[in-house]
């Protein structure tokens, strides 16, 4: 598996207000490349698979319905360890904790509206990029 790819979704407040180019601007500074890109949308199936685990979790129903409220812009990023570089650009989960100049510290409101998902490991990111994107999508992958 390699260890130089990983998926990463504008969520809907993150397009919402406009942050589209000022955080694919970041993404761009930070050294990934970006391989594949999209504007879409999660239907209630897709985004009930996507964040599957966290079924039982009493926030469900509300992340259920925010991912899916608006359009979405999906994603493939290059770069050397990308999965883990790239947590680390995004900042944690909840904005309050995450560090200065991450893209959640400068665009999300909070921790069910976090403006950008990133996968959380290259088993993952290979699982979320192939949802989203034929192969005929990704720069180089035929
Ligand atoms: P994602 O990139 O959305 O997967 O976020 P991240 O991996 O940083 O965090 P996880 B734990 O995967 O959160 C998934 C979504 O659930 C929301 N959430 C999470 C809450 O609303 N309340 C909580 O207490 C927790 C732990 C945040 C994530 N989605 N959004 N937006
Ligand atoms: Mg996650």
């Amino acid at each position: 598996m390699t260890n130089n790819k990983t998926f990463s979704m504008i969520k809907p407040d993150g397009v919402e207000n406009r942050n589209i180019g000022a955080i694919l601007d970041k993404i761009n500074k930070a050294g990934f490349k970006i391989i594949a890109l999209k504007l879409t949308h999660l239907t209630i199936n897709d985004a009930k698979s996507f964040y599957s685990i966290h079924s039982q979790r009493p926030f469900f129903n509300d992340l259920i319905s925010f991912i899916t409220r608006g359009p979405i812009v999906a994603m493939v990023l290059e770069k050397d360890n990308a999965v883990d570089d790239f947590r680390t650009l995004i900042g944690s989960t909840n904005p309050i904790d995450a560090a200065e100049g991450t893209i959640r510290k400068l665009f999300a409101k909070s921790v069910g509206e976090n403006a950008i998902h990133g996968s959380d490991s290259n088993e993952n990111s290979e699982i979320e990029c192939s949802f989203h994107f034929s192969k005929r999508e990704i720069f180089n992958e035929i």
